[in-house]
């Protein structure tokens, strides 16, 4: 399967949510590869109706339509795809700058869908949205998976709204210095290709679970999983192959397909 290079870049000002835009893009028929990136969102979107904050002109907002060839219960890998290409941007951009020494920087990722500070402060969100209804007989549904990346907004915790402060943060900030959002998005651009390439084949999507197993910083910690019909508590044990959270509740394994973890206490 070749590569997907992500080359159709369309860039936007202000739009209400790159990812709205190309949802609607996938059903006009768009190609898999097209990249969306705003300056401003002026209705950016979390999961279940959330909302997604940054100012203008300060931080990296972007979306790409991705039509991966996955069974249903393996789609949370195109999630971890886009989040496992930032944690790849990331390092490069941190070792270029220097900013953060020749080491770069390394974040983690909170499962499902967060990249997260050191500290677990949350540096960015991964939003996936297929369209089931919208893909030809026997191909692939789209799924546009967007993400927003804190790169030099909050500059410091006072700039954050008050529901925000103490639980999100900004690569400036870890940093110490501005970083360069053009050279972040280069950075990202190519590690997509690689990261939705590996969605294609058995032994791809092992190393991406791999990787996300590696860099996972809810193992080993105790959560409280909060679903729809209700929550419950344990230990975040394993990551599957497809990419789903194993939580032991009391002695009963419990496999989280999607929904919020809260790391209640760090792991031993
Ligand atoms: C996410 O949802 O984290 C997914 C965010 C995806 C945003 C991108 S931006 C480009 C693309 N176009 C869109 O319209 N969306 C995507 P969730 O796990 O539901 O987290 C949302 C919650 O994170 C909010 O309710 C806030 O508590 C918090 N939050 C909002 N803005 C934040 C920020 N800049 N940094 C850290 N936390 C934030």
């Amino acid at each position: 399967m070749p590569e997907t290079r992500f080359t159709d870049v369309r860039r936007f000002a202000s739009i209400d949510s790159t990812n709205r835009y190309l949802l609607d893009e996938a059903r006009a028929g768009a190609p898999e590869g097209v990249v969306a990136v705003a300056d401003h969102q002026t209705a950016g979107r979390g999961r279940l109706g959330r909302t997604w904050e940054a100012p203008a002109g300060a931080n990296l907002l972007l979306s790409v339509l991705l039509r991966p060839d996955l069974a249903p219960g393996q789609r949370h890998l195109a999630t971890t795809a886009v989040a496992l290409a930032a944690v790849d941007a990331v390092e490069t951009v941190e070792a270029i700058g220097g900013a953060a020494g020749a080491a770069g920087l390394r974040v983690g990722i909170k499962w499902p869908n967060d990249l997260v500070a050191p500290d677990g402060r949350k540096l960015a969100g991964v939003l996936a949205e297929a369209d089931l209804a919208s893909a030809a007989p026997g191909t692939p549904a789209p799924v546009v998976v967007g993400i927003g990346i804190n790169v030099n907004w909050p500059a410091a915790d006072e700039d954050l709204p008050p529901a925000l402060r103490g639980a999100a943060a900004s690569l400036r900030q870890l940093a110490g210095t501005e970083v360069d959002r053009e050279a972040l998005l280069t950075a990202l651009l190519a590690a997509l290709g690689p990261r939705v390439a590996a969605l294609a084949t058995g032994e791809g999507r092992s190393g991406l679970a791999d990787d996300l197993r590696a860099g996972c910083t809810t193992l080993g910690t105790t959560v409280r999983v909060d679903l729809p019909d209700g929550s419950f508590s344990g230990t975040a044990l394993a990551v599957t192959d497809d990419g789903h959270l194993v939580v032991d509740a009391d002695g009963t394994l419990r496999t989280v397909v999607a929904g919020d973890v809260v790391h209640v206490r760090p792991g031993a």
